[in-house]
């Protein structure tokens, strides 16, 4: 099998904001494929689609209670195939969201289970007494609350990291892997190309269910209970053993609380576990006392030396990828870069530049390409996260945080920044849907749309348009080895990137100020060729010492 997963560039649609088709106010499958030549346009080449499966939709999808069944909202299983039969005569790629760690509680397996102790699928999930009268422990759930829920039913608890809807499979269970491989096998079948698998290393849990630390919630800390747990390398190998090995496929493990130690492990080369893992050290930067609900001024210099540590962590083992946001995280450009009109395009440059020489698989979140940014609700009631609204109710009605800073943080770092209806047009709705939209459509859609961007040939799409065709032109920038430069600099991100006799200088000024950038010594410089940049440069300029403007991105070869 080739590693055509290393030379591909993703984009990940979030199929509920994308593209409306039949007027109900959310994103659809004929949407998706209404837009395909969109994406073919850009070039990107593997399309990762946040789950459509039948969901009761508690977690906007990431609750199943079918994982072989079309939610209706996005339309049929017709459709589906269309739409992947649409997307391979365009030689672009399908990865779906795969979660397993959890189903949604209306999943037929969920509803035999809870019906009595002695049910078939009883143990398919994960149940345990309380003590005296309390959870078996300590441990709070990611939207707020205990991770456990008491069944009157069967007088035990249920086990659920994430809402309460969104119970934990029992992955100890042989019967229950044995059924979750044979779906990945239709989905395979069908011809899918491969999974992002969601919190994949939350499946193996700490059988002693311990309880954790105290923390500013109130509940106990179970993470280090159930992330990278004691069989998770176990079960990924069966479970590439029993279906991946059999398909040319590409695989992302999405990892919170993965190191990149961890990482070598689960991407190795001979590992034969997944493709690449999607890691949170760099999201979670600046994360204050209640996380990223009291986010804080983080430094250039914290942020280089995560992404060096992952470039240099996984050069020989394993692959990267190579994100700044998906429908979980801010917008890129207002939580990395400057949203300001003034720099708003400029700053997203210079991030896709940043992000798309680096070493790994770069993934697009929808809209990026097209310089979308957060929003600004004013009333928490225009917000739809479960995350977002139960953060509100816990931490604003236990008065951890006022309203005014809760709404701030949440303008920062909710995740419905990034799950406003991608921008189209300048027309009602951004020309997103001719219905009401599920969510409100960002404001901005006038100035920041699809059209627009298309017809402005130094646009930030033309820009990622670019990079993508430069990644396909120069294994230099797919293989490449990385070198940081000017380590302690905070407002210069500069690396290179060395491939035979050829060397590539990445210079990157992450402020709206003019700091110089000194080319170091070690680096020769006899011929240089500029490859992009996102202000209009001189080609014959001297690069031993620049004085940069205001997000200034270059990207020079050097022989
Ligand atoms: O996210 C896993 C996860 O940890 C997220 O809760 C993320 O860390 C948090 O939202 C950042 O504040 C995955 C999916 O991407 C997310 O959409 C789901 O809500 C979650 O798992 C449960 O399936
Ligand atoms: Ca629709």
């Amino acid at each position: 099998m080739n590693n055509w997963w290393k030379e591909s560039v993703v984009y990940q649609i979030y199929p509920r904001s994308f593209h409306d088709s039949n007027g109900d106010g959310i994103g659809d499958l004929r949407g998706i494929t209404q837009k395909l030549d969109y994406l073919k346009d850009l070039g990107i080449d593997v399309i990762w689609l946040s789950p459509v499966y039948q969901s009761p939709n508690d977690d906007n999808g990431y609750d199943i209670s079918d994982y072989q069944a079309i939610m209706e909202d996005f339309g049929t299983m017709e459709d589906f195939d269309e739409m992947l039969a649409e997307a391979h005569k365009r030689g672009l790629k399908i990865m779906m969201d795969l979660v397993i760690n959890h189903t949604s509680d209306e999943h037929q397996w969920f509803v035999e289970a809870r019906a009595s102790k002695d049910n078939p699928y009883r143990d398919y999930y994960i149940w345990k007494k309380g003590k005296d009268e309390k959870p078996p422990t300590n441990w709070g759930a990611a939207f707020g609350g205990s991770a456990w829920q008491y069944d009157e039913t069967t007088e035990e608890y249920y086990l659920h990291i994430f809402s309460k809807k969104q119970p934990d499979l029992n992955w100890e269970n042989p019967r229950l892997r044995k059924e979750v491989y044979e779906m990945m096998t239709y989905w395979l079948d069908k011809g899918v190309n491969g999974f992002r698998m969601d919190v994949i290393n939350f499946i193996s849990k700490d059988e002693r269910y311990p309880d954790g630390e105290i923390n500013a919630t109130g509940y106990g800390d179970g993470s280090p209970y159930y992330m990278n747990g004691p069989r998770i390398h176990e079960f990924l190998q069966e479970m590439n053993r029993e279906v991946l090995a059999n398909y040319d496929t590409i695989t992302v493990g999405e990892m919170p609380g993965a190191t990149v130690e961890d990482a070598r492990l689960y991407t190795g080369n001979t590992r034969e576990e997944l493709n690449m893992v999607f890691h949170f050290e760099h999201v979670d930067i600046g994360n204050g006392e209640l996380g990223k609900w009291t986010p804080k001024q983080w430094k250039l210099t914290t942020l280089k030396k995560i992404f060096s540590k992952w470039q240099e962590g996984l050069k020989e083992e394993g692959w990267n990828s190579l994100y700044w946001s998906n429908h979980d995280q801010p917008r890129a450009i207002s939580r990395f870069g400057n949203d300001c009109e003034a720099y708003r395009v400029l700053s997203g440059k210079m991030l896709a530049t940043c992000l798309h020489m680096l070493k790994g698989t770069p993934y697009i979140y929808q809209g990026e390409e097209i310089g979308m940014t957060n929003v600004a609700f004013d009333s928490i009631t225009d917000y739809r996260d479960i995350e977002t609204l139960q953060a509100y109710e816990d931490l604003v009605n236990e008065s951890l945080v006022s309203h005014d800073e809760m709404m701030k943080g949440i303008h920062q770092r909710s995740r419905d920044n990034a799950r406003t209806p991608m921008q189209w047009t300048n027309e009602v709705h951004g020309g997103f849907t001719t219905g009401e939209p599920w969510i409100k459509v960002n404001e901005n859609y006038k100035e920041i749309n699809a059209e627009k961007v298309l017809q402005d040939p130094d646009s930030i799409f033309y820009y990622y348009k670019k990079l993508i065709q430069l990644r396909k032109e120069n294994p230099i920038i797919v293989y490449g080895e990385y070198e940081l430069l000017l380590e302690d600099d905070e407002q210069i991100y500069a690396y290179t990137r060395s491939w035979e006799q050829e060397k590539l200088l990445v210079v990157c000024n992450f402020t709206d100020k003019r700091p110089v950038f000194r080319l170091p010594a070690h680096i020769r410089c006899n011929q240089k060729q500029l490859m992009i940049a996102n202000y209009l440069t001189d080609e014959e300029e001297d690069i031993h010492t620049i004085k940069l403007k205001p997000y200034e991105a270059r990207v020079y070869l050097l022989k």
